[in-house]
């Protein structure tokens, strides 16, 4: 290249639009990654940096703040959309280093979005004519974006400033090609976190990474009917001046579906918020655990009891994927792990929670009611204690014959009454539920399922007992009553074993809150310890093979590893939750910011 045509500016000092589906709207885990790197790249790019998002009322209604003051180059270009009648928002998001933030309703006026479509279809051959609503918003969205794409450079043409225009998946990607045509200062990546293809395919067939190679792309994307993403996919991917995505393994997905291999793996990193005194986690799985304690409390002792000192907490969590998210293979394995530990008469019970979400039509009343029975034990023994109490010293102090009070006889029988009709009604024949709550379609859920036919099923003897929440963990949750992340410190294991994951933030998730986790050599994360962190064993992460070995294979491997660590001890157990702290900073944004820093250089640096 001629020294002379070297741009002046660096990435650093160029405008940052990064564009996402996923900004004040979650949907999955994009909504993660931007929501935890904001901070990081604010402090880079500071007002040079804006988000761009869709506008949905209720969503930006939580997590959306306008701004009043419009005389930015954010604000301005916004004003001048509002002055061509389309519905467009400017504000910040309110997260962790408040990010400008741009919003633009999707549902445009239905004259202009069938002009859209065959536009599309004539320029790009993307047929959404059958499109369903998703595709009509995203449509809506991408010809809003080719907009501001327009007056944003418009604006900024006096400055020769750069403008990176960062996009996330093929959501935020029907005009980039046409965005990155008709805007010479402006510069494209296009990022992808999981192909359209891929996931189709992998939940449907076991030999999808054999077979990658050889799948035509484009009558696979007939088979799923998912040709008019498939191909939107495809366009922005080639289109933009750099793609990038998040794992080697997507890599693969990108270079044999969409045409073109990434020129930079951006993996994904958190905002890792370490605790200034080292003994802080330990206290903080304690506090949690007695509050999963409560829950099972709840859910088993009226029917049986177990010590709850001897008690592991493991769990899985994540979008319904019974194959993709390995579940199938967990599943396989914890009925192994109960055969094992009751043959070898091991003194302790774990509890494995499957957290996910499912179409359910409510909580069982029976959970409710252990939940509220529980709650009329515990307030009935607090009233006795207290009034034992006041008794008792009162009586100690006036006795005159130094005889012990009769402890007995200081409770009334009012409350004697009522502790005993509690208890009466505390009691129960029948086996703890398997799932908390009453789903859709329970004939046809492959977990229930599966712990019918292995008669997993919660029975007294079982060392595994099984819960099954079909429904993500939030404080208003009746049952657990507590945000996720409490939830999985105060647990001792999570299991994410996938098939098929782009990158796979759950167990990431669990390392930075101190807690052991395994993984597959199929996910991105997986993939990434196994070869950028030697010593992922020792800090608690355990990688299952799943590239090489069959599926019974990696069932016994599996249950192998859940035995070795239920007969641990305690003192293991809390060095290696110090330890899977420690590794967790390895994976702060402000080390794998850098992936895209780098990106975004390559961008500008590109005719
Ligand atoms: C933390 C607490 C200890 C507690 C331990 C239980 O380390 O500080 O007081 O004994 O957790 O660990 P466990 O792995 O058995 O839940
Ligand atoms: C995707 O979300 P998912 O759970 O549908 O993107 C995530 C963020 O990059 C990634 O962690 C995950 O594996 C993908 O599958």
């Amino acid at each position: 290249m001629n020294k002379r045509k070297k741009p002046r500016y660096k990435a650093e000092d160029s405008f940052l639009i990064e564009v996402a589906w996923e900004v004040c709207h979650q949907v999955g885990g994009i909504y993660t990654v931007i929501k935890t790197k904001a901070k990081e790249i604010c402090n880079i790019w500071h007002d040079n940096y804006c988000l761009v998002g869709p506008y949905f009322k209720s969503h930006a209604e939580a997590e959306f703040e306008p701004l009043t003051d419009m005389n930015t180059p954010y604000g301005r270009v916004v004003k001048k959309l509002q002055r061509l009648g389309i519905d467009a928002h400017y504000g910040k998001w309110l997260i962790a280093g408040r990010p400008q933030a741009i919003l633009l309703n999707p549902h445009i006026k239905e004259d202009v979005l069938e002009s859209e479509k065959f536009r599309l279809w004539e320029k790009h051959r993307i047929e959404s004519h059958h499109g369903d609503q998703l595709l009509n918003e995203v449509i809506g969205f991408g010809y809003l974006l080719q907009i501001l794409a327009q007056e944003f450079g418009q604006g900024q043409k006096k400055t020769k400033q750069p403008v990176i225009w960062h996009v996330h998946e093929w959501m935020s990607a029907t005009t980039l090609p046409d965005i990155n045509k008709e805007n010479p200062n402006l510069k494209t990546v296009f990022t992808t976190h999981a192909t359209m293809l891929g996931r189709y395919i992998s939940g449907n067939n076991d030999k999808f990474y054999e077979q990658i190679k050889n799948l035509n792309w484009l009558e696979e994307a007939k088979k799923y009917h998912i040709e008019p993403q498939a191909r939107i996919e495809r366009n922005a991917a080639n289109a933009a001046q750099i793609c990038t995505t998040v794992s080697e393994i997507t890599a693969k997905e990108c270079q044999y579906f969409l045409g073109r291999k990434p020129e930079i793996i951006s993996p994904n990193g958190l905002s890792i918020e370490r605790f200034s005194i080292l003994h802080e986690v330990q206290n903080i799985h304690q506090q949690f655990k007695e509050e999963i304690h409560q829950f099972v409390i709840a859910h088993f002792f009226q029917h049986y009891t177990f010590d709850l000192d001897k008690t592991l907490y493991f769990f899985t969590s994540g979008r319904y994927e019974y194959h993709n998210k390995g579940f199938d293979l967990t599943l396989e394995a914890l009925s192994k792990l109960n055969k094992k530990l009751i043959e070898e008469n091991i003194d302790k019970n774990v509890v494995m929670f499957f957290i996910t979400r499912k179409p359910c039509n409510h909580i069982r009343p029976q959970a409710l009611e252990s939940r509220g029975i529980l709650e009329e034990v515990r307030q009935t023994c607090e009233k006795i204690e207290k009034q034992i109490g006041d008794k008792l010293f009162y009586e100690t102090v006036a006795n005159e014959n130094q005889k012990l009070p009769e402890i007995n006889k200081l409770v009334e029988d009012y409350w004697k009454l009522r502790l005993r009709r509690t208890l009466q009604s505390w009691k129960r024949e029948s086996l703890p539920l398997l799932a908390t709550h009453q789903l859709v379609d329970e004939e046809n859920d492959e977990i229930l399922n599966f712990l019918q036919k292995r008669k997993l099923n919660n029975k007294k003897e079982d060392k595994v007992k099984i819960v099954y929440h079909p429904d993500f963990i939030s404080p208003m949750n009746p049952l657990f009553g507590m945000e996720y992340g409490q939830f999985v410190r105060g647990c001792h294991l999570g299991i994410f074993p996938s098939f098929y994951e782009p990158w796979g933030y759950t167990p990431l998730e669990c390392l930075a809150s101190g807690v052991p986790a395994i993984t597959s050599d199929l996910s991105g994360f997986g993939d990434y310890v196994l070869k950028y962190l030697p010593e992922h064993q020792e800090a608690g992460i355990y990688v299952v093979n799943r590239k090489s070995e069959s599926f019974s294979s990696i069932t016994s491997q599996l249950a192998n590893f859940l035995f070795s660590f239920v007969i641990k001890g305690r003192r293991d157990r809390i060095n290696m939750r110090n330890r899977s702290e420690d590794a967790s900073e390895k994976f702060d944004w402000n080390i794998f910011a850098n992936h895209y820093r780098k990106a975004y250089n390559a961008a500008i640096h590109q005719e």
